[in-house]
Formats: C-alpha cells, sequence, structure tokens
C-alpha cells in the first residue's frame, strides 16, 4: 500500500514537473522570438561636441577631489583595473527633433560604476553636489544625493567591446542610462565633490518615437512599403505601442515592435505600407509606454516633430524606382546602370543601341554578327572574320495607308540582342506602330505582361522560368496579330 502510494506521488511531482518545464520552455520561447536591440555600429554613431574634440594631455589622469576624504587620482589603466560592468543604453542629443540627420544611437557602454569610485573617495556629510569638469570647458554638477541613489552610471571607457573613440569622449565619459545624452559629459578630467548646490537637473529621456526609413522629403514608387523606426522611454519605462499614421494623424495603425524590452534602451518597430495613391503624404509615429502614456501631439519631444513627408510616384515599369527618379521610367532598371553617365539609363539609352532608320518607323535591330575562325596558311596566324548574318526576314504591311514596311524578329533573336527577357518586350514597344491597331495591341501586350516579368527579375528561378514562357506566349500572340 505504501509502496503504492510512493509511486502515485512520484508520478503526481513528474507531471508537476513537466508542466512547469512547459511553461517555462514556453515562455521562453517567448522571450527570445523577439530580437535584442540592434547596436549602432561605431562609424555610425552621431557625434556631438559643442567645440570639436579637445587635445588629450599626456599625463592624463581622472582626478577625483574636494569635500572628500580620500582624493584620488586615477590613470585609465588604474580604472580599467577596477570591477567593470557593461550596460546597453541609448544616447540622444537633444537636437534629434529638429535635426536632419538621426542624432540617436545604442551601444553597449563598458566603465567603472560611477557610485564605486565616489565611494571610495568618502565624501564628506557637509557635500552637496558633484561637478564633472571636462577637457573642452564643459560642466555638468548633479546633486550628490541624487547620483548616489542612481544604479546604471558608468564612467566609460568602452563602447561597443572598442576602446571608447575620441569623438565620443575618450578616454573617460559619462553614460547615464535613461537621461538625454547633453548630461553624458565626453572628455571627463577631473570630478569635484563639493558643499556648493547641484546646478544641473537630470533629463529623462521622454517618451518618443522616430521614424528612420523611408527618410523625410524622400520619394516612393507606388506598392508596398516597410516603414521602420524607433520608440524610446527613460526611467526605465517600456515602449509597449508604436501606432503609424500616413495620414498626418487622422487614422492611426499599429507597427510591430521588433525587440525585447531593455531598460533605458530604444525598441526598434516596422509598419507595411501600402502606398497606392499617388500624392504627398505625412507620416508620423506615436509611442505609448507601459503605463499607458501617450507621446504628446506637441512639445519638443511631440510627435509633430518627427513626422515625415513622404511622395508616392507612379512606376510604370515595377522596378521600384519612382518615375521621377527613375533613368529609364518605362524600363526595368532597378540598378540604374548608365554607363556613358548621361543621366540616361542604360536600358532606355539609345545611343547604346546601334543606328536608327529615319524611312521606317520601325526600327529592327542591328545585324547579329557571328564570328568564325579561319587558318590563314600562307602566314600560320590565326585571324577573325566578322560575317553579318541578316535579320529574319518576315515582313508585314500594316493596315494603314502607308507604305512602311517593317519587320518582326523572332524571340531568340531578340532574346541574344538583348540579354533579358525585359528588353525583349520593351524591344517589341518601342518598336510598335503605335498609330496602328497593331501597334497598340502590342503596347496593350507590353503593359499587361511587364509585371510579370518584372517579378520574375527576382531571384525565384522557377518563377523566372515561368515568366519566360509567359513572354514567349506574349511574344508569340504579339506575332501572331502582326504577321
Ligand atoms: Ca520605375
Ligand atoms: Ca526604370
Ligand atoms: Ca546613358
Amino acid at each position: 500500500m505504501t509502496i503504492l502510494k510512493t509511486k502515485f506521488f512520484i508520478k503526481k511531482v513528474c507531471t508537476i514537473l513537466f508542466i512547469l518545464f512547459c511553461t517555462v520552455s514556453f515562455l521562453n520561447f517567448n522571450c527570445f522570438a523577439l530580437d535584442p536591440p540592434p547596436l549602432t555600429p561605431l562609424d555610425e554613431f552621431f557625434v556631438a561636441n559643442s567645440s570639436g574634440i579637445p587635445p588629450l594631455p599626456e599625463d592624463w589622469q581622472l582626478i577625483v577631489d574636494g569635500a572628500v576624504t580620500t582624493p584620488l587620482s586615477l590613470t585609465l589603466e588604474e580604472l580599467m583595473g577596477d570591477p567593470s560592468e557593461t550596460r546597453m543604453a541609448t544616447l540622444e542629443c537633444i537636437g534629434n527633433p529638429f535635426s536632419h540627420v538621426i542624432l540617436i544611437g545604442n551601444a553597449l557602454w563598458t566603465g567603472v560604476p560611477l557610485r564605486t569610485i565616489i565611494e571610495e573617495t568618502g565624501p564628506l556629510s557637509e557635500a552637496q553636489s558633484i561637478a564633472f569638469h571636462c577637457l573642452d570647458g564643459y560642466k555638468v554638477q548633479f546633486s550628490l544625493d541624487e547620483i548616489m541613489q542612481r544604479d546604471d552610471d558608468l564612467l566609460a571607457y568602452r563602447m561597443n567591446g572598442e576602446p571608447l573613440p575620441p569623438a565620443q569622449g575618450s578616454p573617460l565619459r559619462l553614460v547615464l542610462p535613461g537621461d538625454m545624452g547633453i548630461i553624458w559629459v565626453q572628455w571627463i578630467a577631473r570630478m569635484e565633490i563639493t558643499t556648493a548646490p547641484p546646478e544641473t537637473s537630470f533629463s529623462p529621456l521622454p517618451l518618443h518615437a522616430q521614424i528612420f526609413t523611408p527618410h523625410d522629403g524622400g520619394t516612393l514608387a507606388v506598392g508596398t512599403h516597410t516603414i521602420t523606426g524607433m520608440g524610446v522611454v527613460g526611467e526605465g519605462r517600456e515602449v509597449t505601442k508604436v501606432a503609424i499614421s500616413t495620414d498626418g494623424g487622422v487614422t492611426w495603425g499599429h507597427s510591430q515592435l521588433l525587440n525585447y524590452f531593455v531598460p533605458n534602451v530604444w525598441k526598434h518597430w516596422q509598419f507595411t505600407w501600402e502606398a497606392s495613391q499617388v500624392g504627398e503624404y505625412s507620416i508620423c509615429a506615436k509611442a505609448e509606454d507601459d503605463l499607458g502614456n501617450q507621446q504628446s501631439e506637441g512639445g519638443f519631444f511631440g510627435l509633430r516633430n518627427f513626422c515625415i513627408t513622404i511622395t508616392v510616384d507612379y512606376d510604370r515599369d515595377d522596378d521600384t524606382i519612382p518615375d521621377a527618379e527613375d533613368n529609364c521610367p518605362n524600363d526595368y532598371n532597378h540598378d540604374q546602370k548608365d554607363t556613358d553617365k548621361d543621366g540616361i539609363g542604360d536600358a532606355c539609352d539609345s545611343d547604346l543601341k546601334t543606328s536608327t532608320s529615319t524611312t521606317s518607323i520601325y526600327n529592327p535591330p542591328p545585324p547579329r554578327t557571328t564570328t568564325t575562325s579561319s587558318i590563314d596558311t600562307s602566314s600560320s596566324s590565326t585571324s577573325t572574320t566578322t560575317v553579318p548574318v541578316p535579320p529574319p526576314t518576315s515582313t508585314i504591311t500594316p493596315s494603314t495607308t502607308t507604305t512602311t514596311v517593317f519587320t518582326l524578329c523572332p524571340v531568340e533573336e531578340i532574346y541574344g540582342q538583348y540579354s533579358n527577357e525585359v528588353r525583349a518586350l520593351k524591344f517589341y514597344r518601342d518598336n510598335a506602330l503605335s498609330q496602328t491597331p497593331e501597334g497598340q495591341e502590342l503596347i496593350k501586350l507590353y503593359y499587361e505582361w511587364s509585371p510579370v516579368i518584372v517579378k520574375a527579375m527576382g531571384e525565384d528561378e522557377a518563377f523566372k522560368q515561368e515568366a519566360r514562357e509567359m513572354i514567349d506566349g506574349v511574344l508569340e500572340v504579339i506575332r501572331g496579330e502582326v504577321e
């Protein structure tokens, strides 16, 4: 009986443990389903200073003195010998809402906890504040009490695992996670603990969102676009929603948040936008935090200061480049290649074709050439002879009063001449007699099929093959219509 009871008990415990294990696994899975917040590479990180990078004295040491029992003078090596901590924190310049460039970045900061150094000096009981004197003449002076209540502040000498760059305040800068960059002072020379009252307030990052792409003032092609950006807030709060409006704030939709929560770190988001109508759009983003606070409409960090204006333009050839910026608006030319740099892309640059005829509305492709080698027995040397191959001879007479005769080449000829399917169709379109019913038909077919072809220009080989077959079909129809 006891054995049975024991077995039953073990079975029950195992079941509970199994459920617990599954729950924890499930939670973990959900947690790690999101990405970590992205770091900004050092060479892309914004640089902010009031008077350039100050020269670094050869004998630089961090001086900590004033109203303390034990003044300190520490070399960088000595600082690096102390136990270090690394924190992720987002740094934002106070001028970000009005800047043409993005003045916000996220990094891993490594250094000595600020509180540790202050404690080592033993501030006197009458000490009220701590002043940071910097090599560029900058000075901030915080309440000592408030500094001692903060857990995350660092005297940092590394950034993203690299030595702190001179442009970011080396050898030592202040890192105040959750606060505005204007008080993350750089090139620190001296920390002075004083009995004077504080002069500088902390400056928590206000709840706000910012659009990173597309860029303000840009033009997009009609189609589907991904709007990206970030939301951030200080004081350890979490951005839980970022709403997006593409009509200047009249209607809102929710973006997808991409990163898991790290206090005082930005959260990236994305939003899929179907831009189906041409026109000008005001796109705005609005952040909400875990306390239900919403980003203000106006004010310095209000959403109005972060709205962007975008123009949506037609994209006749579906190469994702809007007509206004497309160097061949009627030709798929995603790379905008323009070999002779005359502003007209290779795909539609008539100089890159051979001569055109003035006697026919239709310009046949230049004669294909084949290269043959022959042995010149007299000189025992190899010479190359180019033999022109005449264009195909199928001719038709358009159903108009004109007597112009034009030729349609077989598909293979076009492929060989223009190297891809789009150019083959383009050739037919360019040479269609738009004044004739046949020409109109060619143009109609071109526009009907070109989006399919353009899609096939992607990496999907099967789709490409399918499109190629479709094109062959279209070209057959074209030939059938005209011949
Ligand atoms: Ca285009
Ligand atoms: Ca184009
Ligand atoms: Ca050109």
